[in-house]
């Protein structure tokens, strides 16, 4: 039975002024800052030394902090924690797997307060209204699955057209103090009110929302000290992108970067989030601020005073900055009067080109000086202030006779702030320079961009987001994306050409006068106070379960599957793996796009056997250099050797030969995506070994029953290759319950060749039990019995 769901959204857009507020339920996203308080004065007691901002929020929602930091030892980069999470939020792509996993745990409620928003799955094609109305119609099925679920176990449901998730927490939900998981890589965008949020697969939001303790490596912490001023074009997009190329995307790996200084004060609350956000391309666990008045400012104009009241108190008694001589594990310094506007990219968001040198670097590319597309807006970017300074820029243009050259899209990236541009003129200063404003969802930054233009041909779109990996925005590897701030991509989209630089060139007019740009200005927050919109996107705050609702799941479905448990290799009593075969050696950059690609496939985010066909199809062969080829040597006669890389992977799950895949540096680099682990193992894979693995990836397999081995001499990575067998020796140690065993990898290459290669592991004794029952879910289940 499907209920009529979802149908608000396709209502008209034009009552922006005159609407109720947002509902909200105060304790619940008010932090427990006296017992918060209370946990930080044990903590005190036993580390006895001042604390970074970043160990108080992590070390104050702690299960039992006596127990985890006891004894004296190293904590930062050695200890396991077990934390307990104040709230989980979901976007629509990854809770499908998230609430499937949890359906399977048997509870009838979630531990903590937690979201579901939809936001991947609409389409940016012809403007708002038309997209968000065909995106409902043909994601039906799984939004009423989401929304069913969400009424059963009492979630907030944010309908399709509500806005893009990290957005929405941060006007609704994020307030500093906070610990908070969501189901997506740049959920640390919440950071911009000093908490901290970390991205994470859907097997540990599981965790938090059954009341598991959630374990994380105590991550280092790096501190970034910001001294000096932005100023004229250069914005805190400037900043992470400079820092991006400093640290590159392997830089962040567990640790938490900690901004402190003069220069945190000065920004606006989302302008410190866009920094956060993109936390996310330097792979660390999270960013976060220490208190700010901005950020006062920000919780205020959000409708959350008495949220911003009880911070002040926790901040007068010390909670929400870092002790007087706190020890940074690195301390990074930044005088932002330095800074310049950066563009990074292509293909990857760590290759930072400071805009003044932008133009020669394109040059001695070879690459055509031309722009084909200026993109802005995202979870990234898409503010109040963002959006101002950009209409500034607009209108500057507009009195000049301006519009912009190439095709320029906006997505705002909430209900809330699009109501709010277009009550107070922003949206149609846009519209009248050529601005096609789209629905408030992840759109063009997660491939939902139908382009129509430059299909197979290289060119070059400047956009405001966060990630540019190959084929991501509009499916076609060959589009270069540069990421730029919102308004260094607004300012080119009127000349389209890249080597333009606004800070120095101006442009010709018909009249044959030039025009130069000034440096743009905005307005952090509006005069007036935002407007929510269309109120009807938004759920009500905390509601009860619904025990006897149905989770709606259409018989024969292609969208939704159940999951079924996966079984553990160790049943048989045996405590080495059974012997793999490689199914081959992947080589580069290999990110999560790369192992489960998004765009066309996003609408199988619920079926694992559907989206598993999709297995690593970007991804290269290191036998031959070719994307998408992998070689069964033991093929049948008759049957090709060579095979798509899904093919050959379901021809070993067919043989019933589990196998193993070698990779290379920083491997699941990206995303939060656990579909990335969840398709290797569906497919019979148990072991995958790394020159590196970045950290939500690798704990995303470690959920799964895959166990993640470093290589422990890096040169090792060429000596294994595909059909070659793979036996682990030692692995029986570790499963005994002894985390410091050493685990060797004894290879039998096709030659008959038999050697051992030493390896390095980063299992904890918790995750241990999860390799051992197959999965993590499979051994909570066990502990639910
Ligand atoms: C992304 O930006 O890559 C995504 C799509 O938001 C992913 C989540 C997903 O794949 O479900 C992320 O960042 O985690
Ligand atoms: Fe959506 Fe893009 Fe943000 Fe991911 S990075 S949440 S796809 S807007």
């Amino acid at each position: 039975m499907v209920r009529p769901a979802i149908r608000g959204a396709a209502r008209g857009r034009s009552f922006a002024t005159h609407t109720p507020s947002i509902p909200r339920n105060y304790p619940s996203i008010t932090p427990p800052y006296p017992t918060l308080i209370q946990n930080l004065n044990h903590v005190r007691s036993v580390l006895k030394r001042p604390l970074t901002l970043a160990e108080k929020i992590l070390y104050s929602h702690l299960h039992d902090p006596v127990h985890s930091l006891g004894n004296g030892r190293r904590i930062r980069g050695e200890a396991y924690l077990q934390l307990k999470p104040e709230r989980v939020a979901m976007q629509d792509a990854s809770a499908q797997m998230a609430l499937l996993q949890f359906m399977s745990a048997g509870l009838d409620r979630c531990a903590v307060p937690t979201s579901i928003h939809c936001d991947h799955l609409i389409q940016a094609s012809d403007g708002a209204e038309a997209d968000l109305k065909r995106s409902i119609i043909s994601n039906q099925e799984v939004f009423d699955f989401l929304e069913s679920a969400a009424r059963k176990f009492g979630i907030e449901f944010w309908r399709p057209g509500s806005g893009i998730i990290h957005q929405i927490v941060l006007e609704n939900y994020a307030a500093p103090g906070m610990l908070m998981l969501g189901t997506d890589s740049h959920t640390p965008n919440a950071g911009g009110l000093g908490m901290l949020a970390i991205g994470v697969g859907g097997a540990d939001a599981v965790d938090a929302m059954t009341g598991t303790p959630w374990e994380l490596k105590a991550p280092q912490i790096v501190g970034v000290h910001l001294t000096g001023s932005l100023s004229g074009w250069t914005t805190t997009k400037d900043l992470i992108l400079h820092l991006a190329g400093k640290l590159t995307v392997r830089g962040g790996t567990g640790r938490i970067i900690e901004y402190f200084g003069p220069g945190v004060h000065s920004q606006s609350c989302t302008g410190l989030a866009t920094i956060a956000n993109m936390g996310a391309e330097v792979g660390a666990t999270t960013s976060t601020f220490p208190y700010t008045s901005n950020m006062r400012g920000y919780l205020h104009a959000t409708g959350r005073g008495p949220v911003a009241q009880a911070a002040d108190e926790a901040a007068g008694k010390g909670f929400l900055s870092a002790d007087d001589g706190a020890e940074y594990d690195e301390v990074i310094e930044i005088n932002l009067s330095d800074l310049e506007p950066t563009i990074n990219g292509p293909f990857t968001p760590d290759l930072a080109t400071p805009l003044s040198k932008f133009g020669a670097f394109v040059k001695e590319q070879g690459w055509k000086d031309e722009m084909s597309a200026g993109l802005i807006g995202s979870c990234t970017n898409s503010s109040y202030e963002d959006m101002t300074r950009v209409a500034d820029l607009a209108r500057q243009a507009k009195a000049a006779g301006l519009t912009t050259k190439v095709p320029f899209l906006c997505t705002p990236g909430s209900e809330q702030i699009r109501a709010t541009m277009e009550r107070d003129n922003v949206t149609s200063t846009l519209q009248d320079v050529g601005a096609v404003v789209l629905a408030n969802a992840c759109g063009p930054c997660i491939g939902q961009w139908k382009r129509e233009d430059k299909k197979g041909e290289e060119n070059a779109i400047l956009t405001s987001f966060n990630r540019n990996f190959k084929s991501r925005n509009d499916g076609n590897r060959y589009t270069m994306n540069f990421l730029a701030s919102p308004t260094v991509v607004t300012a080119m989209a009127f000349s389209g050409s890249l080597s333009f630089n606004p800070m120095t060139d101006s442009l010709t007019l018909d009249s044959g006068n030039r025009f130069k740009f000034s440096p743009p200005s905005g307005q952090d927050l509006p005069s007036t106070g935002f407007t929510p919109g269309d109120t009807s996107f938004y759920p009500l705050p905390t509601p009860e379960p619904q025990p006897d609702a149905e989770v709606i799941i259409q018989k024969d479905s292609q969208r939704l599957e159940l999951l079924e448990p996966f079984t553990s290799p160790f049943n048989d009593g045996n405590l080495e793996l059974p012997p793999l075969k490689v199914l081959m050696r992947v080589r580069g950059k290999c990110t999560t796009d790369h192992i489960s690609a998004a765009g066309p496939w996003l609408k199988y985010k619920g079926h694992l056997t559907n989206i598993s066909e999709n297995l690593l199809i970007t991804a290269v062969n290191d036998e031959g250099g070719d994307v998408n080829v992998a070689f069964d040597h033991d093929a049948p006669s008759g049957i090709t050797e060579t095979d798509t890389i899904p093919g050959v992977a379901k021809r070993l799950k067919g043989r019933n030969q589990p196998w193993a895949l070698v990779v290379d540096e920083n491997y699941g680099e990206g995303s939060a995506r656990e579909h990335a682990a969840l398709q290797p193992r569906f497919y019979g894979c148990n072991l995958i070994v790394a020159r590196s693995f970045a950290r939500i990836h690798e704990t995303n397999l470690k959920k799964q029953g895959v166990l993640p081995l470093w290589f422990a001499d890096k040169t090792d990575y060429s000596r294994i290759g595909s059909g070659d067998m793979i036996e682990t020796v030692g692995l029986a140690n570790l499963l005994q319950g002894h985390p410091d065993a050493i685990i060797k990898l004894r290879v039998t290459n096709r030659g008959g060749e038999i050697f051992e290669i030493p390896t390095n592991h980063t299992m904890s004794i918790d995750q241990i039990k999860w390799l051992h029952a197959g999965s993590a879910l499979n051994h909570i289940r066990s502990q639910m019995k």
